[in-house]
């Protein structure tokens, strides 16, 4: 059977849902198709920190109340290097901006609910398989839905299925040009049933290498180490992260442990693929680009380039004009170039490099010495955290 709609999402992640939402407030057709069943999407464990433009563009939308209640407003952070933290006052140095703390987990149970609420449909464990027609104005998604196949005839397809989806595969390589870089490191992430060690988060730069302490509720800590990028998670047994953790952080605060809920490990790497479109394809978050998480930018990013093809979205229902449509790739790639050299900035300043030289070692703590010495160091650290000014489309 065929299906036809407006703009055709495929992915039910942040970006997917987020588009989704903001397309249905202006009154466009959408049908989000999404591989995987509904509590999978909710319980995939990842991103945490929500820079101010994504609680206001949530909160733009209606999804308010849990985040208003639950979130957690972080103000400053701290950088510890040599057994000793350093506060950066994000707040004091960006005109009163903060970020909140509140778990991909939640924004994406938020999203779901509220769709649902509003009488419309998430077509789970729906897989897109291909993708025909990209070069005219009726593009078609062929899709598994129930054992059966199906076809999804648009306008528009935004491509929002992450970074091992089928969109961006399906445009030709040669209309492609790709950066890449993998980091010689993974991180080891655990949730934990026990409060932080800190009301802040901690980045800890160590000799025998990266640890992060954040949270999601003050009950429940999230924790990272960095790892070998092969790393086998049946090497950590719990005793051995908790020791790390504890190696890493130093002696004082004493760190709270609890019983681990979930551990995995992630690789790093900073990937864009550019332009952000095709055709009648629209690509968005990480389906275009993935930063390694340091510089917690990944579905900041993914709210950003919604927001954008939103509007361009907007523009070419109500005024026929394409203009935004074109602008669309130029716009996002200046703020994601932006964001991919914080995180590798962030990266690079605080994990450990098994190429690393002595003298790059003492680069590394000159840097994060300066950094925390200097107003200016300190300032262009926090206003890149807290999220950069949006560009105009
Ligand atoms: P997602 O979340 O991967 O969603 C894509 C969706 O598409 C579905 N899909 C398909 N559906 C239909 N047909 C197909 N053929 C399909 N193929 C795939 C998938 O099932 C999925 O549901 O991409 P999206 O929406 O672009 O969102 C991006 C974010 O998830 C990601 O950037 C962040 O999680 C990155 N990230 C962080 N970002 C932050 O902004 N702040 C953070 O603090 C932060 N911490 C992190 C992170 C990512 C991490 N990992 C695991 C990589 C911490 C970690 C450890
Ligand atoms: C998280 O809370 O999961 C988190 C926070 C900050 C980061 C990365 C992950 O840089």
């Amino acid at each position: 059977m065929t299906m036809r709609t407006q703009v055709g999402i495929v992915g039910a992640g942040p970006a997917g849902l987020l588009l989704a939402h903001l397309l249905d407030r202006a009154g466009i057709d959408c049908v989000v198709l999404e591989a995987r069943s509904r509590a999978y999407c909710e319980e995939r464990q990842r991103a945490g920190l929500l820079e101010q433009g994504t609680v206001d563009l949530l909160n733009e939308l209606g999804v308010r109340d849990r985040l208003a209640h639950e979130g957690l407003v972080h103000r400053g952070l701290a950088l510890r290097f040599e057994g000793v933290s350093h506060r950066i006052p994000l707040s004091d140095l960006t005109g009163g901006k903060s970020v909140v703390i509140y778990g991909q987990t939640e924004v994406v149970k938020d999203l779901i609910a509220a769709r649902l609420e509003q009488g419309h449909d998430i077509r789970f464990e729906a897989e897109a398989f291909a993708l025909e027609g990209l070069d005219t104005s009726s593009p078609v998604i062929s899709f598994r839905e129930g054992g059966r196949e199906r076809t999804l005839t648009c306008d528009f397809v935004a491509g929002c299925d992450g970074f091992h989806g089928i969109c961006r595969p399906a445009i030709r390589a040669s209309a492609l040009s790709i950066y890449e870089r993998d980091y010689p490191f993974g991180w080891i992430g655990i949730l934990s049933e026990s409060p932080p060690v800190s009301d802040e988060l901690i980045y800890v730069n160590h000799e025998r290498g990266f640890a992060l302490f954040t949270m999601r509720t003050p009950h429940v800590s999230r924790l990272y180490l960095q790892c070998e990028s092969d790393e086998h998670i049946a090497n950590w047994p719990d005793d051995r992260i908790w020791e790390e953790l504890r190696v890493r952080l130093g002696k004082e605060p004493a760190l709270p442990q609890g019983a681990v809920t979930q551990k995995n490990v992630t690789p790093m790497r900073s990937f864009v693929a550019a332009p952000m479109r095709h055709g009648a394809l629209f690509l968005a978050g990480d389906a275009a680009h993935i930063v390694p998480p340091t510089g917690a930018k990944g579905l900041n990013l993914a709210a950003a380039d919604v927001r954008m093809l939103s509007r361009a979205l907007i523009a070419f229902y109500t005024e026929r004009s394409p203009r935004l449509l074109d602008r669309y790739s130029d716009v996002c790639l200046k703020r994601v170039w932006k964001a991919q050299r914080f995180s590798w900035w962030m990266t690079s300043m605080l994990h450990r490099f098994p190429h690393h030289t002595p003298f790059e070692r003492r680069m590394q703590l000159a840097e994060l010495d300066y950094i925390t010495g200097s107003h200016a160091g300190m300032t262009t650290l926090a206003e890149n955290y807290v999220g950069l000014p949006f560009e105009d489309l």
